[in-house]
């Protein structure tokens, strides 16, 4: 490997820095997130040593000033650019007052350099600085954050994106963009909150007239049985998400909707707009009114270009897409919470200064059975006593399945699921009994839309990838929880409550089944490895994240090539601290 590459790198790097730290109390106003963008030819490339300082800084977010935790004296940190082929030299300097750690999320990497404390090293020590060293044999948009309790809700985080080998991005021009969540409340309360309460940020609970509107429409009989169930459940069916924008400033770029984060380009270039989730529990429903835009990319892999109107992009998972405005104005970038509790909106824009209308939220959807995937679910655990199977309940949704678009069979689909007798303990408040394939869903709140929305059946991986055999083993595993105790877990067990790690035989091909038997979405992380998500596309498409919608059974193949141990978790930060965490060891 040449590791003789431009010296222009350091020279950006540090003038950027300066720049960060004059700024310091100013705007959050990460300097990566110039609205020029940078044009294909003026890319720099490096493997010069970045120095990562971590601290914590008051800074203005939104129209207030908060205390994030920053990089190089921005929130979110600085845009890490590296190039295929190169060795990363990442030198991570804690100004904390507590242990810190950096985790590169997606990037296939040592063990040792994977920043899981507790797992990969042990973390970085107040005043020390830890050296991350690997080479870099990928490319594509990722990201990084803290590993280190609940950092990442404090904004210690920033986008990583790797040049392919030949530098050729595709497009005239492109521009980075990282969504985040951001609170004033500290988050261990905020973690707190929600073990007391798990509805505490859900503010748009039904009121008591649209019960009697319900009673109207649906009659008493019915309403009365529908309350009765959520109510067994311990959840509004407004449940979407568990923390909302009742706490939550949505950002891009660090930048709040008033700020307006923008983006230039001119009329008729093509604009590759790297997008990541870096929030710590929302997802975003994104969209540019008036553009199409062509994904091009999941997750940092490149897929075979799909158009659409908008997609939905869960916590830690990243698109790529491009889009191409022919006019001359203003567009909205949009990124809207699932839960419809709020938005960030962004600007493309061929000149600074001009805005385009920003759409209203759409109206909050509710987990009704249909939402769920129409499959029974039904309650075990210490709810056992008011076991009740959902299945009675659905029959009037049959009109769903004529939404549904065109499926064929997945190989999840033949997989007889288990359940041990039990159900899984007090942990798991309910356990899905007929999960269903959803991949071809858009998800809840998407299901009616007029526009072209991305499905994860829709992606097909660009080219094959390297191994090509077919699974030898099965492992399951079930995504479980308990909302009223705001307990989260896998197999019914948090991760101070397992034996040992889950075991992957080191070179072996492995189908991992997973079962969503709780009633949210939740994004799920493997480290180390890459799962191609079996959605009966081939090339399947590569995935380090995945989501799963409630009563959903999806299967994926990896690769377990990687020696040492992984860490494998739930990537809503609350869940993962709650319990829904594990350690896969290759070996
Ligand atoms: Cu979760």
């Amino acid at each position: 490997m040449n590791n003789d590459f431009t010296k222009g790198r350091r020279k950006f790097v540090k003038s950027a820095f300066t720049v960060a730290s004059a700024l310091a109390i100013a705007k959050v106003a990460p300097t990566w997130a110039v609205p020029q963008g940078r044009s294909f030819k003026d890319q720099i490339l490096t493997n010069d040593e970045i120095d990562l300082t971590i601290t914590k800084s008051p800074l203005l977010v939104g129209n207030k000033v908060g205390t994030p935790i920053t990089i190089n004296g921005q929130m979110p940190g600085p845009l890490i650019r590296l190039k295929e082929g190169q060795r990363a030299k990442l030198n991570v300097i804690n100004r904390l007052l507590e242990d810190t750690s950096i985790h590169w999320h997606g990037i296939i990497l040592p063990e040792n350099m994977d920043g899981v404390p507790g797992v990969s090293f042990e973390g970085i020590k107040p005043g020390r600085t830890f050296k991350y060293r690997y080479d870099v044999e990928q490319n594509g948009t990722y990201w990084y954050h803290s590993h280190s309790g609940l950092q990442e809700q404090l904004g210690h985080l920033g986008p990583l994106v790797i040049e392919p080998k030949d530098g050729d991005i595709g497009a005239d021009r492109e521009h980075t963009i990282i969504l985040s969540d951001w609170t004033f409340e500290d988050p261990d309360t905020v973690f707190r909150n929600l073990k007391v309460a798990e509805g505490y940020y859900n503010y748009q609970k039904r009121t008591i007239f649209e019960t009697f509107k319900d009673v109207r429409q649906q009659g008493l009989d019915k309403t009365w049985k529908q309350r009765e169930m959520w109510g067994q459940m311990r959840m509004s069916p407004r449940d979407i998400a568990d923390v909302t924008g009742s706490t939550y400033t949505y950002l891009m770029n660090g930048r709040d909707s008033q700020m307006n984060w923008s983006a230039l380009f001119k009329p008729g270039e093509k604009v590759r707009l790297r997008i990541i989730n870096g929030s710590a529990m929302s997802f975003f429903d994104v969209r540019i009114p008036g553009l199409e835009m062509t994904v091009v990319a999941a997750d940092g892999q490149p897929v075979k270009p799909v158009p659409v109107d908008e997609f939905r992009i869960g916590v830690a998972e990243t698109y790529d897409v491009i889009v191409q405005p022919k006019q001359n104005k203003p567009y909205t970038i949009y990124a809207e919470s699932f839960d419809r509790s709020g938005y960030v909106r962004g600007t493309l824009t061929p000149e600074l200064g001009l805005e385009a209308e920003v759409p209203e939220l759409r109206q909050a959807p509710e987990r009704g059975m249909a939402a769920m995937g129409m499959g029974a679910m039904a309650m075990s655990g210490d709810m056992k006593g008011n076991s009740m199977n959902m299945k009675h309940m659905g029959g009037n949704n049959s009109h769903m399945t004529h939404k549904m678009t065109h499926k064929r069979e997945l190989p999840v689909e033949n997989i007889k699921i288990k359940h041990r007798e039990s159900g899984h303990g007090a942990g798991a408040a309910m356990i899905a009994t007929n999960p269903v394939s959803r991949l071809h869903e858009p998800g809840i709140g998407l299901e009616d839309v007029e526009h072209k929305v991305l499905l994860y059946t829709d992606l097909i991986g660009a080219h094959e990838w390297p191994d090509t055999r077919e699974p030898e083993r099965q492992i399951e595993l079930h995504l479980t929880g308990n909302m009223e105790r705001y307990m989260w877990s896998f197999d019914g067990k948090k991760f101070t409550e397992v034996d040992g790690p889950v075991q992957f035989h080191h070179g072996e091909r492995l189908r991992l089944v997973m079962v969503n038997d709780t009633m949210m979405d939740h994004p799920i992380h493997l480290h180390g490895m890459w799962m191609e998500l079996e959605n009966g596309q081939y090339p399947r498409p590569r995935k380090h994240t995945i989501s799963l919608k409630p009563n959903e059974k999806v299967s994926l193949l990896i690769t377990a090539d990687a020696p040492g141990s992984w860490a494998f978790h739930c990537h809503l930060l609350y869940h993962m601290k709650a319990g829904m965490f594990r350690v896969v060891n290759v070996a």
